[in-house]
This record gives C-alpha cells, sequence and structure tokens, in this order.
C-alpha cells in the first residue's frame, strides 16, 4: 500500500516501512509510524548499546519487528512500502540502492515529520542549515520567538527529531528548524516558511565522494530554499549561498533577504557603527534601518556570532517577530558549551575552547576573532585541507599546538604556507592516563603564548580520533587548563 499520499489523520494500517538506523531519530520515526497503525521493521547494523536494546524492546512492546547487529541491513524487506533512512545513512547503503531500484519511496524523518503536519494547525518551520553556527543559530531563533510569546522548539539536528515535536499534542506556533545536508538530502516536499543557508565551505567530504562531492553537499544544502513561502535568507559575504537562492523554486512572492557584518542595502539585515539594524522588514526600507539591539547587547561580540545573530533575526522578523523581541532574545541567550568559550585568563593569556569548531571554516571564524593566538589543532580532518585557513590566519599565528590522528595534515598546510611559524607537535593520538595529551599541548602551548595573547583550542577537526564527542575534548581541554594554572 503506498502511503504517499496519507497525513497523520489517516489510518498506515497495511503500510509496510522499513526505518534503517535505529539512533535518535529513526526512533522516534518507529515510534510515531508504529503508532499510526503501520506495520514497521526497524534495522541497524550496530551491535547495540544497552539504551538501544531497551528502547528496542519499547518498539516491541508496541508492536515492530527490531533487527539489530551486523548483517541485518543487508536485505530490504520484500514487502516494503517504504524505507525511512537516517541521516548518517549513505546513499550508496545496500537498502538505499534496493529501494530505489525497486521505486519505493525512501524519506528521512524530517521528510516524514512534514508529511505528519496537523493539516488544521500547522505550525510553520524555520528552517537553517550551514556549514557551521546552524545550532546556535536555531537557539537564538528559539530564544527570540519565546521572547515574542511564541510556543516554539528548537528542533531537528540539535537533537530533538522533528517527529516528535510535529506529533506534540499540544500544537506549537513555529519551530526552529535545523537541518544537516544529510536530513536534506532526504526532504522533498518540505515548504519552510522560511530558510537560511548560514555559509557553505568543505565538510562531510566523508559521507560525499567522488569528483562531485562538494557539489553534491552544495547541492544538498540548497534543498533547504525549495518551496520556500516568505524569506531565503542568505550570506552576503559568501556568494554560494546567494546563488542557492537564485536556483531554488520558490514559493511565488518569497523575498530574498541578505546578513551583512556591514552596512545593509535594502533587503539586508547589517551592522551600522554597533548597532544590528533591519533594513528587510520595515516599510521604509528604501531609506532607513530600524534598530534590533547592539553588539553589547549579545554574549559575545565575535564576527561569526554577529553573523548568526542576523541570521536568527532574519528569520524571526520574515515570521512578523518583534524588534524588541528580537533583542530580548538575543539579549537573553547564552550559546551551549564549548563554542567560544572562554575557559580562563592567567598572567594575560586567555584560554578558549572552541571544541565544536570541528572544520577548517569553523576554526578559520574562531581564529578571526582572535589575534596574537597560539591555535590547538588536529583530530579527524574528514577529508579536509587546510590550505586556505593557513593563508587567511597566518599573520595572527603566535604558534601552533598539533595533535590528533590528522595532525600531519594541518603540519603540511603550516609547512606550505606559514614556515616561520612554530609548531609543536604532541605525537599522542589515543588518550591516555587522565587525558595525558591534552596536559602535553596545554603545555605546549603555555610556552608558546606570551602576555595578552589567546590560546585557541579550535581543532578543525573531528574528535573520534581520541574523544567521545568533541565536548569530551572540549572537557579535557578546560581541565587541563585549570590543573595548569594551579600549578605554583
Ligand atoms: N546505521 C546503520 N548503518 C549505516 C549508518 C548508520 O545501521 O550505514 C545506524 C547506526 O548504527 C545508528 C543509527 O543508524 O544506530 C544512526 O543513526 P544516525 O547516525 O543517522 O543518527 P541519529 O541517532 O538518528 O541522529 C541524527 C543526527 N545524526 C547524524 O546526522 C549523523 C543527529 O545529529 C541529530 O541530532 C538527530 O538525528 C536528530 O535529528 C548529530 C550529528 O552529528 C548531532 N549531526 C551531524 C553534524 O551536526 O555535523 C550532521
Amino acid at each position: 500500500m503506498s502511503p504517499e499520499s496519507l497525513g497523520r489523520h489517516d489510518s498506515w494500517e497495511g503500510v509496510r516501512a522499513v526505518v534503517a538506523g535505529f539512533g535518535v531519530s529513526g526512533f522516534a520515526a518507529a515510534d510515531n509510524l508504529t503508532h499510526l497503525g503501520a506495520r514497521v521493521v526497524a534495522l541497524d547494523e550496530s551491535e547495540g548499546d544497552d539504551t538501544r536494546r531497551e528502547k528496542a524492546e519499547l518498539l516491541e512492546v508496541l508492536g515492530a519487528t527490531v533487527r539489530l547487529g551486523p548483517g541485518t541491513t543487508a536485505e530490504l524487506p520484500a514487502d516494503a512500502d517504504v524505507l525511512v533512512v537516517s541521516p548518517g545513512w549513505k546513499p550508496s547503503a545496500p537498502l538505499l540502492a534496493q529501494a530505489r531500484a525497486r521505486g519505493i519511496p525512501v524519506w528521512g524523518e524530517v521528510e516524514l515529520a512534514w508529511r505528519l503536519r496537523d493539516p488544521d494547525r500547522p505550525a510553520p518551520w524555520l528552517a537553517v542549515t550551514g556549514t557551521n553556527g546552524k545550532t546556535t543559530t536555531v537557539q537564538m531563533l528559539d530564544a527570540i520567538l519565546r521572547a515574542a510569546g511564541l510556543r516554539t522548539a528548537a528542533v531537528g539536528n540539535v537533537g530533538m527529531p522533528v517527529v516528535e515535536a510535529v506529533m506534540d499534542p499540544t500544537p506549537y506556533d513555529v519551530l526552529a528548524v535545523e537541518l544537516s545536508s544529510f536530513q536534506l538530502h532526504y526532504v522533498d516536499s518540505m515548504s519552510a516558511e522560511s530558510a537560511a543557508v548560514l555559509n557553505l565551505a568543505e565538510d562531510h567530504l566523508d559521507w560525499y565522494s567522488g569528483p562531485t562531492a562538494m557539489a553534491d553537499y552544495a547541492a544538498d544544502k540548497g534543498r533547504i530554499y525549495e518551496r520556500v513561502q516568505r524569506a531565503c535568507v542568505y550570506n552576503v559575504a559568501d556568494p554560494a549561498t546567494e546563488r542557492l537562492v537564485m536556483d531554488a523554486e520558490v514559493v511565488e512572492g518569497a523575498r530574498a533577504i541578505g546578513f551583512t557584518l556591514g552596512t545593509p542595502a535594502p533587503s539586508m539585515l547589517g551592522i551600522v557603527e554597533d548597532i544590528l539594524v533591519d533594513r528587510a522588514f520595515i516599510e521604509e526600507r528604501a531609506t532607513s534601518a530600524a534598530e534590533l539591539c547592539t553588539i553589547g547587547d549579545l554574549a559575545s561580540d565575535a564576527p561569526h556570532y554577529l553573523a548568526n545573530a542576523l541570521a536568527a533575526a532574519a528569520l524571526a522578523r520574515a515570521h512578523g517577530v518583534s524588534q524588541a523581541a528580537v533583542r530580548d532574545g538575543l539579549r537573553g541567550f547564552r550559546p551551549d558549551g564549548h563554542r567560544i568559550e572562554v575557559v580562563a585568563t592567567h598572567e594575560a593569556i586567555t584560554w578558549v575552547d572552541d571544541s565544536k569548531a570541528t572544520n577548517p571554516h569553523a576554526a578559520l571564524a574562531s581564529l578571526q576573532a582572535f589575534d596574537p593566538v597560539v591555535w590547538i589543532a588536529g583530530g579527524l580532518a574528514k577529508g579536509a585541507r587546510f590550505d586556505d585557513l593557513v593563508q587567511a590566519a597566518r599573520g595572527r599565528l603566535r604558534g601552533v599546538v598539533l595533535l590528533g590522528r590528522d595532525r600531519e595534515v594541518i603540519a603540511e598546510a603550516l609547512a606550505r604556507h606559514a614556515p616561520d611559524v612554530p609548531v609543536i607537535t604532541v605525537e599522542a593520538d589515543q588518550t591516555g592516563a587522565a587525558g595525558e595529551p591534552m596536559t602535553q599541548v596545554v603545555a605546549a602551548a603555555a610556552r608558546l603564548a606570551e602576555a595578552g595573547d589567546t590560546v585557541l583550542l579550535a581543532p578543525g577537526c573531528a574528535s573520534m580520533d581520541m574523544f567521545t564527542d568533541y565536548k569530551a575534548r572540549g572537557d579535557a581541554f578546560a581541565a587541563a587548563v585549570r590543573q595548569h594554572i594551579a600549578r605554583p
């Protein structure tokens, strides 16, 4: 039975849904599909940890079939009507190839969520993607929408599956939706009220492969603008984002809205002196701009933080939120940890944890907020190159400390473009007793730093070669810094 025309008020009885991946989004999809009456088979090739086993048992009680473990995802069940796939799955996975060959629809959990919106009261989606800054931007947007008195949630890649928000018995007024390129790849019919692509740089070249990898990644990001109803928000400083707007098929009347750290032209938000202004959503935009807030109202004056705030403000203003609510939301907002977070200032040296900078583009944005800076970098490079970063940042580098599996990739870029910058390499690429490599890293950084400098952990790489995730890496850094400072 084809599920293509079914929504939340239809009976899904008789629909055989295969859910590929049994993590956060897969569980939410399987749970809700079972609830709607579909016959669900959930597959995951991992051995399954305790939480996953518990969730599997729960789903089985609800009537789904769960297959966990290696080999379970090789064959698409013969009677499948639809395949709901988790974002981490590459399009080349055998299950997906089989679904395509049989003409079976392949949806991501986000596509499922879009289809299950309440037709009587569908909360509009304000969607955000980009290589960096997505999570901070949706959280800022969420704060602004709350300040406007709206019932909202930050959902999607930020952690809460969109399908859960959509199926919540108490309807939301509006949703702030973070979407990764992986999620966008598996979305076909979403029509966001407004959408933003914050920036576009090399990342995830392990998921995307071959000569067209970067173009495929950009095209997936661009899917966020398809069918947009009100505003396509782009980054004036990143022309690739504007090109994606121009290539998109939007609803008649939707506008292109830029954000810039400079003085805005009409239909843009920007900065005049130290004031964030809106020259897009006011009647008199041909001749004037309206004040939103000052830079001093914000938790950071780092350029990428200002850019995120402007993008969040643009989406909120497109939704009709007042200038005062934008100011109040941004003023009270504090970013999550490990994002340009000051760990300590000691002997006129500031130690900053930006462990969340997991690709060169994010690391460069972070480096550009400090001068002079001792840069701590390295980890899993995911196929990225560091030449552009080193060329752009070399003038501000006091020195560099490298760690992690792909440290040589960065060392080579430094040797090519900044041969005079001192580099200390910490050879360990495994976490030893008590996070020992980070202790060595911090000691090396302290040797390079001078009074007035910033020591910045902005690895430009993923963390999983040495740590569970970027948070554990940032925590190890902060602990080592505190230990270093406490030393007599
Ligand atoms: N699996 C297989 N076979 C495969 C691939 C995966 O069996 O070929 C299984 C894994 O064993 C795992 C399940 O599928 O059990 C995993 O699913 P997943 O990795 O797709 O992740 P979820 O747990 O569903 O979480 C996803 C997002 N993860 C990814 O995109 C990798 C979460 O973003 C997101 O919060 C969540 O959906 C809710 O929307 C995380 C992320 O790292 C934070 N995102 C990337 C990023 O931000 O850089 C894109």
